[in-house]
């Protein structure tokens, strides 16, 4: 375990405390019926949750991004779409406003988002822009004070439920990446809809849509940083958001490892508890090394950013250990459980399904290697 502060030891005691009595409870429940959690985001948000580290000049706690990782983790050992929603909401929804928003869109925007009254989204991804997020196509032309948005987004995490979206669009094609910019796009705005609803593999209660643009006019007021920034915008926001992905993948690996270890000291064959047998001892002990290995990586691009130093390649080092080692870690926990494991009565077979987007949002692991050779090569 890394050395934790007092502070960052008093959070993570206390989320724990609270998914484990309020949050873990309910997460079958929210799997089967694929409801959005509200009532989970309504309790998180009362006690501080949904703006970890967003100052608390606007509402947020204030804290460092140790203990937001933390907090995401532990959420999601308890219920990985409430980690989800949450993590999206803070990460990718607020953080990319307390960063480069004008102090009026902070004052406007941040304090109904950091205190959880409203939800955040982050609109990059579409049809053809997925791993090559500049092909973006949706365009943004300005026409007197408003910018007229057309096109659509696809997958976007809290997409329906979110108040407001940050959304990238193109303001000149021919401009490639560097025609890329933000915008600040409320729900309501008129020509801004909610398309299709995913079905999923995992996370089903978290909403992921598809969010469609038809002549929508949206004040000029709403420009997130200037023209042309909105690559480098989103860049920035997922090099911290994907910390906070690995920190989820430690969550659901942890939440799954426990369920096994607890089910193989009281599962008794052959006159003995299964971990007795060096075969389940043994990917006990794996499981475990594999954990904290993702733990500290997850922490130490963490410490980076608290620290103020660059965290990019660490933080993509962290989302794709760590979401490799939550797939392995959940099927092993599925195989020590045997025909448990695989019944929709226990958790694990949720963790699994649960685990594997974490190799796949916020860039999937095989762009996570080329950001690493990126600064690995530039050195
Ligand atoms: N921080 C700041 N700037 C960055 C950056 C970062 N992390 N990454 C790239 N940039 C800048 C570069 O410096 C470059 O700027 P200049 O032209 O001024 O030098 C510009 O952005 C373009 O960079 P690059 O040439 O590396 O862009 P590519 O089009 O090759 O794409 C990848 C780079 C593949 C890394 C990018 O498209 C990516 O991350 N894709 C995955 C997207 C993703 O995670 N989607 C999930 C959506 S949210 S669930």
């Amino acid at each position: 375990m890394a050395i934790l502060n007092e502070e960052q030891l008093a959070i993570q005691k206390l989320v724990r405390e609270f998914a484990e009595k309020e949050i873990a409870p309910k997460a079958a429940h929210y799997d089967h019926t694929e409801e959005f959690p509200w009532d989970n985001i309504r309790q998180l948000a009362d006690m501080g949750l949904m703006g970890v580290p967003i100052d608390e000049k606007y509402e947020g706690t204030g804290l460092d991004a140790m203990s937001y990782m933390i907090t995401i983790e532990e959420i999601s050992k308890a219920c990985a779409a409430t980690g989800a929603i949450v993590a999206i909401h803070t990460s990718a929804g607020s953080v990319p406003l307390e960063l480069f928003g004008t102090e009026e869109q902070k004052e406007k925007y941040l304090p109904d988002l950091a205190s959880g009254r409203k939800i955040g989204a982050f609109a990059l991804t579409e049809p053809n822009a997925g791993s090559d997020a500049a092909k973006v196509s949706t365009t943004a032309i300005l026409d007197g004070n408003e910018y007229i948005l057309n096109g659509a987004k696809c997958f976007i995490s809290n997409g329906g439920a979110a108040d407001t979206y940050l959304v990238f669009a193109t303001v000149d094609k021919s401009k490639g990446l560097k025609g890329i910019t933000g915008f600040i796009v409320e729900k309501g705005t008129p020509g801004f809809s909610i398309g299709k609803k995913e079905e999923k593999m995992g996370i089903r209660a978290s909403a992921t849509a598809e969010l469609i643009f038809n002549n929508c006019r949206i004040p000029k007021e709403n420009l997130l940083g200037k023209e042309g920034e909105g690559f480098k915008i989103a860049m920035i926001t997922l090099d911290g958001a994907r910390i906070g992905i690995g920190a989820q993948a430690v969550g659901i690996a942890q939440g799954a490892y426990q369920e096994a270890l607890r089910y193989s000291k009281v599962r008794e064959q052959f006159g003995k508890p299964i971990a007795a047998n060096q075969a389940i001892a043994f990917k006990l002990a794996d499981m475990a090394i594999q954990i904290e290995a993702a733990r500290q990586l997850v922490y130490h691009a963490a410490g980076l950013k608290d620290a103020g130093q660059s965290y990019g390649k660490e933080a993509a080092m962290a989302k794709t250990f760590a979401s490799d080692m939550a797939v392995k870690v959940a099927l092993e926990a599925v195989q020590i459980m045997g025909g448990y494991g695989y019944s929709r009565e226990y958790p694990v077979e949720r963790m699994l399904r649960d685990s594997k987007i974490t190799q796949i949002y916020e860039g999937t692991n095989e762009i996570q290697r080329i950001v690493i050779a990126g600064h690995i090569l530039r050195k």
